[in-house]
């Protein structure tokens, strides 16, 4: 594939832009691979191309119903932070957000990664507690967070009222090297890298049924047929539930809907992520000078691409108590993705009770960030049928074996 350069940007500039090649190659499935990757959103992806990469494995076909990144990978308010609670989170979380930051160079392609700097709010005395908790517990896993002031919030964010009638702010948990990326061109540039490898994205194609033999994976049955492999990664986050359930065991997930909008664009006014997860809402900008906006999860199962309308309205009205500048800001796009959750709001990378067949899911509302760190676990996984360091803490069974990974908090989202 020819290399994305300036120089390639002044050559095809000379030439009417005739000369670029497609990103990715559109074939039609073969009937068997080695490895089939179901769902080509952000995680799948990654795990695709780190098989290839770390692994030499690149007879894999990764199917997708939809279009790839189409499900919550490009419906994301592309939060990256690496301030979690637990040591295993940390570790993957940290993985993750260090691999973003050569992320562009590795893949030859412009993933926008910004680390401007995250901020979560403390606005409760409780919320104090529990992030200097987490900023002590981040400086002992070499994660690079502070507890600043209110002071120093407001210098980080003037437009920022400190002085809320109903919580005002009281310092914050920082994370300076967190930030943003542009979320489609994660999964764009890793589906381009993943095709240069000779690997086969294949879009419109939705796996309707998991074949077994023996407690063993054979194949899938698709919208295009059925196709043999000896190894399937399951990757498919709001639908893990209903993929379980074709290849015979149930998770412990609930799906339910997470919704963000965004604003007309404005002239840059914030250059910091701002969590308010007191109030239920989480503000930046993006590079069109949109304020993308989120607020919290559903509070019943379903899965519907849209939120209910009395969390738009609440959202909206506790940021306009914290960033008054807002208020006559119009919206103009709103939308909601399927999150997968878990019961203690940490991940699945495991092993399942059917040989050959591997789960990642359970991101929920936080999985933009963990991307590379879940590609680069979840490949391990597959490749040496046993999880590595990154993942052996996510295993299912743990929640069997009373192993929680406990990141209500840090998962920043209401849920
Ligand atoms: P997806 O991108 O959803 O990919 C799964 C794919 O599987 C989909 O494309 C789907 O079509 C496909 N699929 C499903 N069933 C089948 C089938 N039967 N056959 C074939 N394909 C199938 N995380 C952060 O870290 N920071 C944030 O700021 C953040 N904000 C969020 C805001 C919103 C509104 C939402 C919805 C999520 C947010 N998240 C955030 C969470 C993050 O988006 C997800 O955790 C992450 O994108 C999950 O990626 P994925 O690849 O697992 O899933
Ligand atoms: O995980 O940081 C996060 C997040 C922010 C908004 C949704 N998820």
């Amino acid at each position: 594939m020819k290399k994305y350069s300036a120089f390639a940007v002044a050559r095809e500039a000379l030439r009417d832009h005739l000369g670029w090649e497609k990103a990715w190659q559109s074939p039609e499935p073969r009937s068997t691979y080695d490895v089939i990757i179901i769902g080509a959103g952000g995680h799948g992806l990654a795990t695709a191309y780190y098989l290839g990469k770390n692994y030499g494995i690149t007879n894999v076909a990764i199917l997708e119903k939809g279009w790839l990144g189409g499900g919550n990978t490009g419906r994301n308010t592309t939060i990256i932070r690496s301030n979690y609670l637990q040591d295993p989170s940390a570790a993957i979380y940290e993985k993750a957000r260090s691999l973003y930051e050569n992320l562009s160079q590795e893949l030859n392609y412009n993933i926008m990664f910004s680390p401007r700097g995250v901020m979560m709010l403390a606005q409760t005395q409780h919320e104090i507690r529990g992030y200097e908790r987490t900023a002590h517990a981040n400086a002992l896993q070499g994660v690079s967070t502070e507890f600043i002031s209110p002071q120093r919030v407001k210098k980080l964010c003037p437009i920022i009222n400190i002085e809320g009638p109903r919580y005002p702010v009281l310092g914050a948990l920082w994370q300076p090297r967190g930030g943003t990326a542009r979320h489609d061109a994660v999964a764009w540039g890793y589906a381009r890298a993943c095709s240069d490898m000779g690997m086969h994205i294949i879009q419109q194609c939705e796996v309707t049924g998991v074949n077994t033999m023996n407690g063993k994976a054979v194949g899938v049955a698709t919208s295009k047929g059925t196709i043999l492999c000896e190894k399937i990664g399951i990757v498919v986050a709001g639908h893990s539930g209903v993929l379980a359930d074709m290849a015979g065991f149930r998770l412990p997930i609930e799906s339910v809907a997470l919704q963000a909008l965004v604003s007309e664009p404005i002239k840059p006014c914030m250059d910091v992520v701002v969590m308010a997860n007191t109030v239920h809402g989480y503000m930046s900008q993006s590079d069109k000078g949109e304020m993308v906006i989120g607020g919290g999860a559903d509070g019943y199962n379903n899965y519907s691409q849209r939120g209910s309308f009395h969390h738009v309205e609440e959202t909206v009205r506790a940021l306009v108590e914290t960033f008054p500048i807002i208020s006559r800001l119009k919206m103009l796009r709103w939308w909601g993705g399927i999150v997968d959750m878990t019961g203690d709001r940490s991940p699945i990378i495991s092993k399942t009770p059917v040989k050959n067949i591997f789960m990642n899911c359970g991101w929920g509302t936080g999985g933009f960030k963990a991307i590379p760190g879940s590609g680069w676990a979840m490949a391990e996984l597959i490749a040496k049928g046993e999880p590595g360091p990154l993942a052996e803490d996510f295993r299912v069974t743990r929640f069997r074996e009373g192993q929680f990974i406990d990141e209500s908090v840090a998962a920043g989202v209401a849920h």
